[in-house]
C-alpha cells in the first residue's frame, strides 16, 4: 500500500501540502480540481499546473478524488452521451499526466450524509455524526442548508452549492429511477468508459454508498458484498474496482468488511481506512478516532486482509476527529488524519514483519 491524505487544492483546503509532507510515510496527495463541475472535461494544462504544485513540495498525485459523475448519466438522460465523451476526455488527460486511479461514486443527489458535522466527543474532540431520527424528519433542502451551514466556510465534497441550490429539481429528476435503473445506468457508464482506461491502465474505484442505505428515498446500489460484486462482474475488466472505505460500508454491521476485502483481490483500487463509534445499529453512530479501542472496528483485521490480498494501491485515513482547536473543513482536519496515518502505517509495518 500506498499511504496518502486527501487534499483538496490551494484556496479550498486549510492544509497546506508542506505539512502532509512532513506525515511520516505519507508520499503522495488524493486530490481534484475541486473548481470544475461535474460533467466539464479536465484540461490537460489544469491536470498539468496541479501536478507541478504537488510535486515542488515533494509529493506525488497518487489518484484523484473525485471525477464527480454528472446526474444525467446517473438517471440516464439522452444527454448522458455528451457527459460520458466528456468524462472519457477528462481521463485521457489525466492519462497522459500518468495518472492511474480515479475515484467516484454513483449516489443521487447527496454524497455522504451526516446529521452532525461537530457532535462533541467523549474525549472533547468534535466528530461527524449520523442520527436516523433526523434524516427521517427533516426536508432535504433544509438539510442540505444546515449542513452547508455548518461547514466551516468550506465547500464539503459533494456538497456543492451550485448543484445543490436545485434540490427540488434534482429529486423530481431521480423520481422515476429505481434501483434498477440507477445500476444499469452505472453499467452503460462503465462500458464506455473502460476502453479509455484500458490504454492508459485508469484503475476506476467506485466509492461506497455512505451510509450503506438508501436516504430521503433515494436509490442506492454500492452498499455491500453482493451488490459489489454483481457491479464488478457485469464490467468484468480489472480495471473496474472499488474504492474500499471502511467508514461507508462499515455503517451497517451486516457488511464484514475483513470479508469483504479477502473476496475481492485485485478489485480494490484505493481504500479510505477509518472507525466509526456505534450506538444504534443503523440508526445511530459517530466517527471515532482511528485507533480499534475508540471504536467499533478492528482495525488490525482491516490492515490485515488488505496485507493478505496484496493491495498495493493508494490508502488514505478518512474522516478525522477535529482536535486541539483546530480550525477545518469538518472531518479533514491535519491533526487526526496525521495520526491516523501514523497508526496505519503502524499496524501494516507489524504485519508486514510478523508475515515474513
Ligand atoms: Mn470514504
Amino acid at each position: 500500500m500506498k499511504m496518502t491524505l486527501r487534499w483538496f487544492g490551494t484556496g479550498y483546503d486549510s492544509v497546506t501540502l508542506d505539512k502532509i509532507r512532513q506525515i511520516p510515510g505519507v508520499k503522495g496527495v488524493i486530490t481534484t480540481l475541486y473548481s470544475t463541475k461535474p460533467g466539464e472535461v479536465w484540461t490537460r494544462e489544469a491536470i498539468r499546473a496541479l501536478k507541478e504544485e504537488v510535486e515542488a513540495a515533494g509529493l506525488e498525485i497518487s489518484g484523484i478524488e473525485s471525477v464527480n459523475i454528472h446526474d444525467d448519466i446517473k438517471i440516464g438522460l439522452p444527454t448522458r452521451d455528451q457527459y460520458i465523451e466528456n468524462y472519457i476526455k477528462t481521463l485521457e488527460n489525466l492519462g497522459e499526466e500518468g495518472i492511474k486511479m480515479v475515484c467516484y461514486n454513483f449516489m443521487p443527489v447527496f454524497d455522504w450524509t451526516r446529521t452532525d458535522l461537530a457532535k462533541p466527543r467523549h474525549d472533547g474532540s468534535t466528530v461527524l455524526s449520523y442520527d436516523q431520527n433526523v434524516v427521517d424528519s427533516i426536508d432535504p433542502q433544509v438539510f442540505f442548508d444546515q449542513t452547508d451551514a455548518n461547514s466551516n466556510g468550506f465547500v464539503m465534497p459533494g456538497w456543492e452549492p451550485e448543484r445543490l441550490a436545485h434540490v427540488k429539481e434534482l429529486f423530481d429528476a431521480y423520481k422515476n429511477v429505481t434501483e434498477e435503473d440507477l445500476f444499469n445506468n452505472l453499467v452503460y457508464f462503465l462500458k464506455a468508459i473502460m476502453p479509455t482506461c484500458d490504454k492508459y491502465d485508469i484503475n476506476m474505484a467506485i466509492h461506497p454508498d455512505d451510509p450503506a442505505w438508501p436516504v430521503f428515498n433515494l436509490p442506492r446500489i454500492i452498499t455491500g458484498k453482493e451488490n459489489i460484486h454483481r457491479m464488478l462482474k457485469a464490467v468484468d475488466n480489472p480495471h473496474n474496482g472499488l474504492t474500499l472505505c471502511t467508514g461507508s460500508l462499515g455503517t451497517n454491521l451486516d457488511n464484514d468488511i475483513p470479508d469483504i476485502i479477502r473476496s475481492m483481490p485485485g478489485r480494490i483500487h484505493f481504500a479510505h481506512v477509518r472507525n466509526l463509534q456505534h450506538w444504534i445499529p443503523g440508526k445511530l453512530f459517530e466517527e471515532a478516532a482511528h485507533l480499534s479501542s475508540d471504536g467499533t472496528f478492528d482495525m488490525y483485521e482491516i490492515m490485515k486482509a488488505l496485507h493478505d490480498i496484496g493491495f498495493e494501491g493508494p490508502i488514505r485515513p478518512d474522516h478525522g476527529r477535529t482536535v486541539w482547536g483546530e480550525v477545518c473543513m469538518p472531518g479533514y482536519g491535519l491533526y487526526d488524519r496525521a495520526m491516523g496515518a501514523c497508526y496505519l502505517n503502524g499496524l501494516w509495518e507489524a504485519i508486514e514483519k510478523s508475515s515474513k
